[in-house]
């Protein structure tokens, strides 16, 4: 029998833009995206350097953003306070560092076929050249030449979630999606091929400005005397100033001290001890090179999901609601009291 290999003749990509947009956004959701949207580069004018598609590829013509849910069964171990790894996990590392490189990777590989470039993108946070405030980090990386940004870019996922027409950018900062509000992840593909981009998101209003994000994050992280204000694509978006990091601190599960701690006291980053919203004597450690989100499914997220889903905006509908039962709070000043059964080895007495 002849070797066998992928079909590398086939050339329906290069007839008119829309008909190309249809076969590649109907194979992005055949490879597992939850929803993609087709933004042109002309968006992303005014991207600052170090998140300019332009710097990775300057004969970029059009980007394939695609939306993949974090599944809501995800938060349900959180919301009980007994199972915190499968959001970091499942919901988070899982997502960004195996599901969603597989559909983008499929995707880049079904339009190479047909000989157009395509740069499969995830999460790819460690390499980047900036801090989560957008500085460069100092003596990571310099440029290779003048006019080029220090390796690595860091292209804004949610922000091209946004420009590529998948939802609203929320005052929480979190994209949102008609389909799942903030609960999902972003990926996107950077491709010389011309594609017919979709309007920027134009339907039912997802963020209405409800505050339950603010209220709900342990970590105080949001700045609500300031907003940031971008002009995307055309369209003036605003959101809540985020503390950096505070939240990097608060969604591992960790909480600031003043008082010098101990190495052995520490929760794990910095001196900070467990905060109420975490049951963790130190810092889990990461799962699937990320995820120790500890508030990840319980802060921001799961109250914004609560309410859209109470205001039925979202179209990823549940036969039963979420909260059905009161939200719990660590309190470390008390000793533990576990359930019955539970036994700690030292407990075991040995019979005679
Ligand atoms: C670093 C990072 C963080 C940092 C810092 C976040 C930040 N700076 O916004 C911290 C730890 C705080 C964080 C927290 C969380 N994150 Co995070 N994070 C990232 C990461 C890896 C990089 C973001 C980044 O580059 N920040 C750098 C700063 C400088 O960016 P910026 O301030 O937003 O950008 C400004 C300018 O650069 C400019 N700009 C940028 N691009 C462009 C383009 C144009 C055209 C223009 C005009 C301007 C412009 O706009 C901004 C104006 O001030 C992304 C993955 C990614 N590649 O996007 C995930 C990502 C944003 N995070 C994600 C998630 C889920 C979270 C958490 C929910 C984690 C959790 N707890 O489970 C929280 C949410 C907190 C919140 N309310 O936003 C998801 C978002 C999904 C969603 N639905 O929104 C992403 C997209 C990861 C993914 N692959 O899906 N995160
Ligand atoms: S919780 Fe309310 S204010 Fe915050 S992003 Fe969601 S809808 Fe907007
Ligand atoms: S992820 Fe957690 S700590 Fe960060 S802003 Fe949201 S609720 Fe606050």
């Amino acid at each position: 029998m002849a070797i066998m290999s992928r079909d590398f003749t086939r050339n329906d990509l290069c007839g008119d833009p829309r008909t190309a947009a249809e076969i590649v956004k109907k194979q992005a959701l055949a490879f597992g995206a939850d929803s993609v949207g087709i933004g042109n580069i002309e968006r992303w004018k005014g991207a600052p350097i170090q998140m300019d598609p332009l710097q990775i590829m300057p004969e970029c013509r059009s980007i394939i953003g695609m939306v993949f849910r974090v599944n809501r069964g995800s938060l349900r171990g959180i919301e009980e306070g007994t199972y915190f790894s499968n959001y970091s996990s499942m919901g988070y590392g899982g997502i960004t560092y195996l599901y969603m490189p597989m559909t983008v990777i499929n995707l880049s590989k079904f339009i190479e076929d047909q000989g157009h470039e395509a740069v499969p993108m995830g999460h790819q946070s460690d390499w980047r050249g900036i801090d989560n405030e957008g500085y460069l980090k100092k003596n990571y990386s310099r440029p290779v030449a003048p006019g080029r940004a220090a390796p690595d870019i860091m292209i804004q996922l949610r922000i091209a979630a946004f420009l590529c027409g998948l939802g609203e950018i929320g005052l929480s900062k979190m994209f949102l999606s008609p389909q799942f509000g903030p609960r999902n992840r972003v990926g996107i593909i950077l491709t010389d091929l011309e594609l017919e981009p979709d309007p920027l998101y134009d339907g039912p209003q997802l963020c209405n400005q409800c505050m339950a994000c603010v209220k709900a994050c342990p970590g105080k992280c949001f700045d609500t005397d300031k907003r940031v204000s971008v002009n995307l694509g055309g369209k003036q978006v605003e959101w809540i100033d985020l503390k950096m990091d505070a939240c990097s601190t608060a969604f591992v599960g960790a909480q600031t001290v003043p008082e010098p701690l101990p190495e052995e006291q520490r929760y794990g980053r910095g001196n900070s001890v467990p905060g109420d919203w975490s049951p963790f004597y130190k810092k889990p450690r990461n799962l699937y090179n990320t995820g120790q989100a500890v508030c990840g499914a319980r802060g921001c997220t799961r109250a914004c999901m609560i309410s859209m889903e109470s205001r039925g905006v979202l179209q990823n509908r549940f036969h039963q609601k979420f909260r059905r039962r009161k939200t719990w709070n660590v309190d470390w000043s008390k000793p533990p009291v576990y359930a019955e059964g539970s036994v700690f080895r030292d407990q075991v007495v040995e019979a005679d």
